[in-house]
């Protein structure tokens, strides 16, 4: 083992195993977290709660299950031979194939040896006078490591509401972020889908196309752009490739959500009407996340996110042939794009069918679920199965399931009582030595995932290369750096429409939950310079100790 260093201290039983580093998850962050530190030497060890590699994308099988980014530019950038060899079969891969992705990398760069499946981290604790973290894991093994890595992910840890009657159901009830391995097969049955956001938005038309008849029982309609999905040619693929340095490097440095797009150059109100829906056509044409690039103010202004939002309503009307169903799907109660925008395939034609009924659950949500239906309005809607399509405890979910004990034993769940406070997302004070991947306080969500989790490992990584270097043993964000980036992240928040929606981006669709803006809106390129001029000043920002604890070589 090549530790950071030895293990000072106490005396402790044999079955504790120690190592450098313990990773959590064992998705694209974990994964790619232990290739970089392993190429650096450190000894690391990976716990994943799933059976196999894939984070969201393990669980995530839901029908029609794909990614809102496109594949050519949702996939590693870190290899280039990786890059070139793979093959991806569509502009939006579907779930299965983003998985076979993960475990091609997995063994590609052997990586399984060092990852332990079916297996939480239950409980970590900061031993302030060893400087490591004692971790228990949900099999009962004892570790020790110097540096913890939660690498959890934002989106997995899915969300059953507090719906009454919802354990006297007796059909099969799913849910989307849970999809059984064997998949659903629902033909002939008649099925309840609960929610509209994204995961809905995939699987209703597949769901459909497969039930005898499905109700879609929704609370808040939400904003969709068709995919434009398509099998990838050889020569769009080669177009990507040969493009790769550029493509790469924009959406790294250049962009504000990690994607490869053309940039608009004015704001929707500086084109007249005609030249705007022209503009506005083109973007629904070619489909995806960029529609929300057609101009530059649509996430600032008012009046100009009214334009693109009426544009989308009035393609609902066209779309749906009933009029009364058409304006129950179209959103009124959010500027377009301050809820992540939905990209789907055949949507909001789904409802035309005649095996496809929309129930408003507006505004007293649904009454109660019975044996064999869901009340709403008094009225039974019978089904023989439900899929709750209810989303996320997103960004904080995942970390809250660890009892995770710092400074003076102080819970990581206590301080994140009133929302989550980080440095850079990336550490919080009073949690020494441990890093956040993609956490919230960081672009994560708002961006091309991929990209946002490469930029962490790479800091990461970079960061406990240099400790080790200079003999350094303890990393800790400082409060007064953390009060003075959380407060910057409210206030670039503050500057834009987003907080105006009740979105899991601000825990508004989890009781009880702090409503607090979590990612960080200033744009991927902004926020990667920012953490390398960190790192460029000594980590800034972080205080920094070496084995003798009154040896402080960095703070700020
Ligand atoms: P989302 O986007 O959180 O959507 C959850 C949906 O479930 C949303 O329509 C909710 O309505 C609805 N919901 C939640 N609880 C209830 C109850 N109790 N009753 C009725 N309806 C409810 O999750 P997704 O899985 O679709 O997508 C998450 C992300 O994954 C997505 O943004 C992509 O990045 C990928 P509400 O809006 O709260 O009224």
């Amino acid at each position: 083992m090549s530790a950071v260093s030895s293990i000072p201290g106490k005396n402790h039983a044999g079955s504790v195993e120690a190592c450098d580093v313990i990773v959590v998850g064992a998705g694209f962050a974990g994964m790619y977290m232990l290739h970089r530190l392993r190429k650096l030497g450190f000894s690391v060890k990976v716990f994943e709660q799933g059976g196999d590699v894939g984070g969201t994308w393990y669980w995530n099988r839901y029908p029609g299950a794909r990614c809102d980014v496109e594949s050519m530019q949702y996939s590693y950038s870190f290899s280039d031979e990786l890059q070139r060899e793979w093959d991806w079969s569509e502009r939006y891969a579907p779930q299965p194939e983003i998985l076979k992705y993960a475990r091609h990398v997995a063994d590609r760069f052997n990586l399984r040896p060092d990852i332990t499946f079916n297996t939480r981290v239950d409980r970590a604790e900061f031993d302030e006078n060893s400087n490591h973290w004692e971790v228990t894991t949900s099999d009962g093994r004892q570790l020790r490591a110097a540096f913890l890595v939660l690498a959890t992910g934002c989106l997995s840890n899915a969300r059953v509401p507090e719906i009454k009657g919802l354990s006297e159901f007796k059909g099969k009830v799913y849910h989307t972020g849970h999809w059984p391995h064997e998949g659903v097969d629902f033909t002939d049955q008649r099925v309840g889908i609960i929610g509209t956001g994204s995961s809905a938005i995939q699987s209703v038309p597949v769901i459909a196309s497969q039930a005898r008849h499905l109700f879609v029982f929704q609370r808040t309609p939400n904003f969709s752009i068709p995919a434009r999905n398509a099998a990838l040619t050889d020569e769009e693929r080669e177009a990507f490739r040969r493009n790769y340095p550029e493509i790469r490097r924009f959406a790294r440095e250049d962009s504000r959500n990690a994607i490869y797009a053309e940039l608009p150059d004015r704001g929707a109100l500086d084109d007249g009407e005609n030249a705007r829906r022209a503009k506005y056509e083109e973007r629904w044409e070619k489909g995806g996340l960029t529609f929300m690039l057609a101009y530059n103010n649509l996430l600032l202004d008012q009046a100009a996110n009214d334009t693109a939002a009426n544009f989308v309503r009035e393609k609902i009307a066209e779309i749906v042939a009933d009029p009364a169903t058409a304006r129950i799907l179209q959103p009124d109660n959010h500027p377009i794009g301050t809820k992540r925008i939905c990209v789907d395939t055949n949507y909001y034609a789904t409802f035309n069918r005649p095996n496809v009924t929309l129930v408003n659950i507006r505004p007293h949500g649904i009454e109660e679920i019975r044996d064999h239906a869901v009340r709403v309005g008094g009225n039974d809607y019978e089904i023989d199965a439900l899929v709750l399509a209810t989303g996320f405890d997103a960004m904080t979910g995942s970390v809250a399931k660890i009892d995770i004990l710092g400074r003076g034993g102080a819970t990581l769940n206590q301080k994140w009582s009133d929302g989550p406070k980080t440095y850079l997302g990336l550490m919080s004070a009073g949690f020494p030595n441990l890093f956040i991947i993609t956490g919230p306080g960081s672009p994560s969500v708002l961006s091309n995932m991929i990209v946002s989790i490469e930029q962490h490992v790479d800091w990461i990584a970079d960061c406990l290369a240099f400790m080790r270097g200079r003999g350094l043993e303890v990393i800790e964000a400082t409060r007064q750096a953390e009060e003075k980036w959380v407060a910057h992240v409210n206030d670039v928040a503050e500057t834009t429409l987003y907080p105006q929606a009740n979105s899991w981006y601000m825990g508004a669709n989890i009781p009880g939950k702090p409503r607090i803006f979590m990612p960080y809106i200033g744009g991927v390129g902004v926020y990667r310079k920012i953490c390398d001029e960190v790192a460029a000043k000594g980590y800034e920002g972080f205080a920094m100790t070496a084995r003798e604890p009154e040896r402080v070589v960095a703070t700020s």
